[in-house]
């Protein structure tokens, strides 16, 4: 095998595997157990130190962090899909200016939101604070998404995309998620509609158990193995 994606069932690793289905370099997946924070032990921190899903092991060694595994993936296997343009490509600067955006802000915005006493600490009103001031600045990058982005061919970011879009509506489980309507966003529900019919969301979804509108209309994943939380 070149890759096994360390993966838990409906975590970021979902993008990898995305971005693996959709290019197809032979690969296999190995369950993070978030059940005993799997994540956090050694064994883990040796494919990544910050302890953090999702690691690929490649040829060249374990990488971390999502955007640049999909980027990697997507440079180095060009043969059946392109997901990245080429660097001389002009498609290439607009391509890259949204993936840092996506993994930097958006994604950054909903690991706090999901994870309120990293940024606010133990007290559940500066929590609550902190979370109400998070979904403001992810409806407006929401917004921002929704009438600038575009791509003319999917990239990684088109991947990366609808699985932001689908935590939202589902996280955190015991918070209220009724800001979040994709109804509102009729570019972002239109390109979730188009990644879940794709022959790779079909993979993702029988793999983590994402039930069928796992972009546009999402359930609580059922996963065959492993916990999302
Ligand atoms: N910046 C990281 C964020 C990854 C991340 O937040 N992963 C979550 C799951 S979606 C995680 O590992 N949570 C468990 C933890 O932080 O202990 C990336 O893009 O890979």
């Amino acid at each position: 095998m070149n890759y096994v994606l360390h993966y838990a069932p409906d975590n970021a690793s979902l993008v990898v595997r995305l971005v693996l289905e959709e290019l197809r370099p032979p690969y296999r997946t190995a369950l993070v157990d978030r059940s005993v924070s799997a994540q956090s032990g050694a064994a883990y921190k040796r494919l990544n130190p910050v302890g953090r899903i999702p690691a690929l092991e490649t040829p060249e060694g374990p990488m971390f962090e999502t955007a640049a595994i999909c980027l990697f993936l997507a440079d180095r296997h060009r043969e059946r899909v392109q997901l990245s343009p080429d660097p001389c490509d002009p498609a290439r600067a607009p391509f890259l200016s949204w993936l840092f955006f996506l993994s930097n802000t958006v994604h950054a915005e909903m690991r706090s939101l999901f994870y309120p006493s990293l940024i606010a600490g133990p007290d559940p009103e500066h929590q609550d604070t902190a979370s109400q001031q998070i979904r403001t600045s992810l409806t407006a990058h929401f917004d921002l998404l929704d009438s600038r982005y575009s791509s003319a061919d999917m990239t990684i970011c088109d991947l990366y995309l609808a699985v932001l879009l689908r935590w939202p509506a589902l996280y955190p489980v015991a918070a209220d998620r009724s800001w979040f309507d994709l109804a509102r966003w009729p570019n972002l529900h239109a390109l979730a509609r188009r990644i879940e019919i794709r022959e790779s969301a079909q993979a993702a979804i029988r793999a983590e158990g994402l039930g069928p509108t796992p972009f546009s209309n999402p359930h609580p994943a059922t996963p065959p193995e492993g916990s999302a939380l």
